[in-house]
């Protein structure tokens, strides 16, 4: 048996206690469709939705010249990558069909490729068509939050395109995603999600899509009470050790709201800096946030923490 914690010097507990952070599966790299990501350090995905009525920041950006603007911000605040979406899924948003989507997010995606070339883009949406257009406009990554689902098309033009995708846990149909409509678990609301995310996984690959282009996330929100999505962020070391980059989505969201009383989901940043920590210290390497400059700041001095006590 090992020895007992007072019998331990100091030097070989800050030694564990380093390395409870770090996740040993956590691969070097997530490879896009025309470069790859390094994720050694944490990646910093910057949101730009392109909606009307996105439930954080609806309507800010729907004019393309405020999208671009908004994007060159985001970029100067330290993102690596932007997630553009222009179908809302807070619940109660209008359903966007694919030529409406299409026609909200081309614009912006061609000006962002050409404007910001050294930046990967990734595009949101659940339709194979809008993300087939979306690659062709110079996209790096599929984002649906149907965890490939929704779309039986998806997965095969993502294999085809050779992009990178995120496959994001959720249940139930568009309008359901973002509802309590299916949330209900059992004793162990994580496993029941890493078995779910475990079979969309595998569909995707099934499809052809080669593993070290798919990142996972447990879809913080989607289909989740608030105490589901802290269980699915506290078992995220389970989920690291499949070997895929894992992210998550946990910015401004109403678990935050509900652990700090902040009603506004502008103002819940503080809320989302710790979410977004902790992720790092489980296991995420890709963080989907608003707030680009605090996620940056803190992960990366997060990050020099953590790195410190590896050396040791
Ligand atoms: N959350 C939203 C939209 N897209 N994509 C991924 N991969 N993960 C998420 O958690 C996620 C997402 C909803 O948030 P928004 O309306 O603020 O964009």
């Amino acid at each position: 048996m090992g020895k007992r914690d007072a019998e331990r010097s100091p030097d070989e507990l800050s030694r564990r206690s380093a390395s409870l952070f770090s996740v040993p599966a956590a691969p070097a790299v997530w490879r896009l469709r025309t470069r790859v990501l390094p994720l050694d350090r944490p990646v910093v995905i910057g949101i730009l939705n392109v909606t009307p009525d996105s439930f954080s920041d609806g309507g800010r950006f729907a004019d393309p010249e405020a999208a671009l603007a908004q994007a060159h911000r985001l970029v100067a605040e330290g993102a690596d990558v932007l997630d553009v979406g222009a179908e809302s899924t807070r619940p109660g948003a209008v359903p966007v069909d694919a030529a409406e989507e299409r026609a909200r997010l081309l614009p912006v995606l061609r000006r962002l490729a050409a404007e910001l070339p050294a930046v990967p883009l990734s595009v949101d949406t659940t339709k194979g068509d809008v993300a087939a257009a979306a690659l062709d406009a110079g996209a790096e990554i599929v984002n649906d939050v149907s965890g490939f689902r929704h779309d039986p098309s998806l997965a095969q033009i993502c294999a085809d395109a050779g992009c990178g995708v995120i496959v994001m846990h959720s249940r139930g149909a568009a309008r359901d995603l973002a509802t309590f409509v299916h949330a209900s678990y059992g004793d162990d609301p994580a496993a029941e999600v890493r078995d779910e995310l475990r079979r969309q996984v595998g569909a995707v690959e099934g499809a052809g899509v080669a593993p070290e282009r798919v990142a996972v996330d447990p879809g913080v929100g989607f289909a989740k009470r608030a105490a589901h999505s802290l269980a699915v962020l506290a078992a995220l070391p389970a989920l690291a050790a499949w070997g895929y980059p894992v992210l998550v989505g946990v910015s401004r969201k109403r678990f935050i709201g509900e652990v700090t009383g902040v009603k506004d989901p502008a103002e819940r940043v503080h809320g989302t800096t710790g979410a977004n920590v902790a992720a790092l210290a489980l296991g995420a390497r890709l963080f989907r946030v608003h707030d680009v400059l605090a996620a940056r700041q803190a992960l990366d001095v997060a990050r020099a923490v953590f790195a410190a006590g590896e050396r040791r």
